[in-house]
Formats: structure tokens, sequence, C-alpha cells
């Protein structure tokens, strides 16, 4: 039989199984062997469009089983697969399919009008993953294709400081070995139920999520988007969640929050964005349970995690994970001792080994000696608790999603009448952090908000969108002339009070 490093591990050794794995408020209910034998024939789906062993499959699909079943049957073929945020402009798709040279694109109905023509220019095909599920029906499984710890297993795209986004590769073993380190630290066994209401395009919902569900055998309730209701529904049923830390703020709107409602689960984990040390205490107030926080990124998975057993801090990240190790370094990178402030670097077989086809970016990033420069700043306790006090790194986290000032600065500078902006965040109640915008207007122009709005619509994906822009005279800039985003920042802080 062939070896298939992540495959085998995750859904092939599950093919016999009668155990649940997914139900879905649509009524999909899948066992593990059904689901094993819907990537096996999703696979062969694959096979007959043209696909190989190492070729990117780019998926930009609403969530939905199947999309989760394609994902198993991207590993089984040996793809390299890449997810793609339903928020995504075909503006933006452009750069993803062109960098990564997928060889497939699936979509869903309603945009494949947009997708088609980007596919084209790059020489990819295009399906719709109801036309692929239609051919898995009939399709045969397609064999196992051998697959080494090394080898890719997908592409997550993250943007980066210069406006591009980067492909971050993740091999088999990367999300294999984080799988069966986060199964033993939250003690994920057959018998956890997981409410699922993430998104399956990001590490949060497609690898930590899936990949413990599938690792300790557990089942999920698959929810296709966040509806705190539906949650709520959910729990009695459920005995674990995780989530961004808005999925915890509007629960803690919603009057259906009570120990009762919870008192059958044994965890919450949050994580992707900070998580206010009030939401953690207010949560414990109101139904007894202390929020596990954790700590990942797209290009390392999961490396630090409040501990199971034991004390779980608020406004901390924890511990660093077994096998993985943490260090706070000052700018020669040079470990700095506990309690002072530098910039967090993390190494273990989680770490991505690189950037696709950017040699240059990975190695300002991932040193030789196998230290990924993470751009969060953090502090180390006494204890070893490790906690994220900002960012090195230009970067706003609104509802859990990254966004990069410089891509939003960019395509405001484009604008007729803009000379110049900044592009910055600050604190939202609900999303943690919202997206500032302020311009500078060219000599006798006057630039109009909804204009700027208006032209951002096709070009960036909602979520990146500023949701408040202020003409201004003059960036503020220090004596070097760098635009001082923290002054802006302070002067703006009240925009979503
Ligand atoms: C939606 N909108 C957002 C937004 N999500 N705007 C800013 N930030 C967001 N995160 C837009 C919508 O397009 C809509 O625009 C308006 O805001 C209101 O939408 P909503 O209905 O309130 O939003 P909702 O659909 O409920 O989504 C909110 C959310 C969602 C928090 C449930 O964003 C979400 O699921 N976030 C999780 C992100 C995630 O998985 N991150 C993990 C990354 S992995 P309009 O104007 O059209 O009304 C990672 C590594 C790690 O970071 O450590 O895990
Ligand atoms: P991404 O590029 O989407 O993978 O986002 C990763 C970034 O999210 C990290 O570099 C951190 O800045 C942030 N992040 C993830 N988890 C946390 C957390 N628990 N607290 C604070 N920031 C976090």
């Amino acid at each position: 039989m062939t070896a298939n490093h992540g495959y085998d591990a995750l859904v092939g050794r599950h093919a016999g199984s009668d155990r649940p794995f997914l139900r879905a408020p649509d009524g999909t209910a899948w066992s593990y062997a059904d689901f094993a034998d819907r990537a096996a024939r999703l696979a062969g789906a694959l096979a007959s469009h043209g696909l190989r062993p190492g070729d990117r499959i780019a998926v930009q699909v609403a969530k939905h089983p199947d999309a989760l079943a394609l994902y198993a049957a991207s590993l089984r073929g040996g793809h390299v697969f890449l997810p793609l945020n339903t928020a995504y402009t075909a503006a933006e798709l452009d750069h993803f399919v062109g960098d990564s040279g997928a060889a497939l694109v699936v979509c869903d109905p309603d945009t494949h009008e947009a997708v088609a023509p980007v596919a084209d220019r790059f020489g990819a095909r295009t399906a719709t993953l109801a036309a692929l599920a239609a051919d898995a029906d009939g399709a045969d499984p397609a064999p196992v294709a051998a697959r080494a710890p090394d080898d890719l297993a997908a592409i997550l795209y993250t943007s980066g400081t210069t406006g591009r986004s980067k492909g971050a590769m993740l091999t088999h073993d990367n999300l294999l070995s984080n799988a069966a380190t986060l199964k033993d630290a939250w003690r994920f066994t057959a018998d956890d139920v997981l409410i699922h209401a993430l998104p399956i395009f990001h590490t949060h919902g497609l690898f930590v999520a899936t990949n413990v569900t599938l690792a300790a055998g557990s089942s999920m309730i698959f929810h296709d988007r966040y509806d705190p209701d539906a949650i709520l529904a959910a729990m009695p049923e459920a005995t674990a969640m995780m989530g961004v830390p808005t999925f915890y703020t509007r629960l803690l709107d919603h009057p259906g929050l009570t120990r009762e409602a919870t008192g059958g689960m044994r965890l919450f984990v949050s994580g992707s964005a900070p998580m206010l040390a009030e939401t953690h205490r207010a949560w414990t107030d109101r139904t007894g349970h202390r929020i596990l926080e954790r700590y990942g990124m797209t290009e390392t998975n999961m490396n630090t995690s409040n501990p199971y057993d034991g004390d779980r801090r608020p406004g901390t990240v924890g511990l660093p994970l077994p096998g993985v190790e943490v260090r706070v370094v000052d700018g020669d990178r040079a470990p700095v001792p506990a309690g002072e402030t530098g910039m967090i670097e993390v190494r273990g077989p989680n770490v991505f080994p690189g950037y696709w086809n950017l040699p240059e970016k990975t190695a300002e990033e991932l040193g030789p000696d196998g230290w990924f420069v993470t751009g969060d700043l953090g502090v180390l306790s006494d204890d070893g608790y490790l906690s994220i006090v900002g960012r090195q790194k230009d970067l706003v986290i609104t509802g859990g999603y990254n966004v990069y000032p410089k891509e939003v600065e960019e395509a405001l500078d484009d604008q007729p009448g803009v000379l110049e902006s900044a592009v910055f965040g600050v604190a939202h109640p609900d999303m943690g952090e919202g997206v500032v915008a302020v311009v500078v207007p060219e000599a006798g122009a006057a630039p109009d908000p909804d204009a700027l709005r208006a032209a951002l619509e096709d070009r960036l994906a909602r979520f990146k969108q500023p949701r408040r822009i202020e003409v201004i005279d003059a960036l503020p800039r220090n004596a070097m002339g760098k635009v001082q985003k923290a002054a802006l920042r302070e002067r703006y802080a009240d925009s979503f009070a």
C-alpha cells in the first residue's frame, strides 16, 4: 500500500468506521466511512479533470460539507490545496491563481462568470464544486498518491508588507504534527462533538478545527455560518467550540448564554486575534467556563496554548505547545529576559518551509537555524506564559481576518485626487479592530469618501474596506519622514466607540 503521510493518518485510517464525523443543519450526516468515500470519489473526479500529484487546486466556495471532502480529496490525490476567502474579489483572485500556477479553480455557480476569465488568463481550468460533486457520484475512487512528510499539502495566501500576498507553503507533516499535538493538549477524544462555525478557508477552521477532529476521531456539528442562536441551540449536543474573539463577544450579548446552556460543554477555545482579558472574565462569570486562548499563524499553525489542566490566564496565550520552541528576542535576535518585550520567534515541526516562489522573502523571516520571525511582539512571564503585546508588522486584525494596510493604501492612492493615504486599525466593539483610512488630496482636489468607498468595492474584499474614511491635509510624520500610525490610531481611537 502506498503511504500518504497526511491522508492516511487523518482520513484513510477511518475508511471503514461507521462512527459519526459530521452533521450539518441541512440534514447532511456523514460517518467517517462516508467522508473517506466522498473524498476518494472526489479525488477520482479531480483526476478525471487531469489533476496530477503536486498540482495546485484553488478553491473559493461557500462553506459546505463537500468543500471539506474536497480538502481530503486533495490530500489523497497528492495535490496542493489552496483555499480562498469567499470575500476576495476577482481582482484579488487574479494574483492567487497567477502566482500559484493553479491547474484548477473551484468556485460556486454564482461566481463562475467572474472566476472563469481569471482562470482562463492563466491557463487553469474552472469547475464548480457542485459539478465536481456530481462527477464524484459516478467516479471510481482515485488511488492514494504517495506523499512524504515534507511534501506540500497546502498553500495559504497571507498578505504582506508589500501589499502583495505571499503563499505560505504547508507540508503534510506541518499539518499532521500540529493536529496530533493539539488533540493531546486539548484532550480531544472520539467522544467529543465540536461546534464548527468558522470559515474553512483559513488555518483556524480548516486545520485547527478539522484536523483536530480527524486526529481524535471526534465529530463535528458543521454550521455554514456563525449564528449565535444556532450555536446556542447546538450546545446541548456538543462538547467543544473553537472561535475568534468576536464569536465570544457576540454570544455574551445574547441573553441565552447561561450556565445551563453551556453546562454540557467541556472546552471553549479562542484564537486568531487578541481576546480582551475582560471578555475572558465576563465569560467565566456568565458560564463558569474558562476560555482556553491559544496563539498561531498561517505560517506556523499553533505555537502556544493555555493549559488544559492548570491556570488559563486571561490576556496571555499560554505556554509553548509540546515540541514547539518559543523565544522573545531583541533587535540582534538575542533572547531577552522574562518580563522584557521583544520579537516572538518560533521553531518546530509546525513551522512552514517557506513562501511559494519567494526564496528571498522566506530567508528574511525564516533563518537557516529554523527560527521563524513572527512579527508579533511579546513578553514571557517568569513561569513561561507568553503575552502578545503588539505587532511589529503593520497589520489590522478585524473579526479574525487580517488586513494589511499597505494593500488598502495602494488601492486608495490609485484613486483620482488622492495624493497619499494611511490605513490603520482602532478598537471596534464587535470586530476587535476596525479599519480606518485617512487620505490626503492632491493640490486642488477634493476626493469624496463615498466615491472612494465605491471605488474599492471591486478591488478589495469587504472586510478590508475602511469602515471610516477621512480627508485630511497632511499625514503626521516623524523626523525620518515615516508616517506616525500610533498618532493616527490615537486621534481616531473613538471612531467606533
Ligand atoms: C464580515 N464583515 C467583516 C468581517 N466579517 N468586516 C470586517 N471584519 C470581519 N471579520 C463584513 C461583512 O461583509 C458585512 O459587510 C459586515 O461586515 C457585517 O457582517 P456580519 O454579518 O456582522 O458578519 P458575519 O458574517 O457575522 O461575520 C463576522 C465573523 C466572521 C466574525 C463571524 O468575520 C468570521 O467568521 N471571522 C472568523 C475569521 C477567521 O476564521 N479567522 C481565522 C484566520 S486563521 P456589509 O457592509 O456588506 O454589511 C489565523 C491563524 C490563527 O488567524 O491563529 O487562527
Ligand atoms: P494569520 O496571518 O491570519 O495567520 O494571523 C496570524 C496573526 O494573528 C498572528 O501573527 C497574531 O498577530 C494574531 N493572533 C493569532 N492568535 C492570536 C491571539 N490569541 N492573540 C493575539 N493575536 C493572535
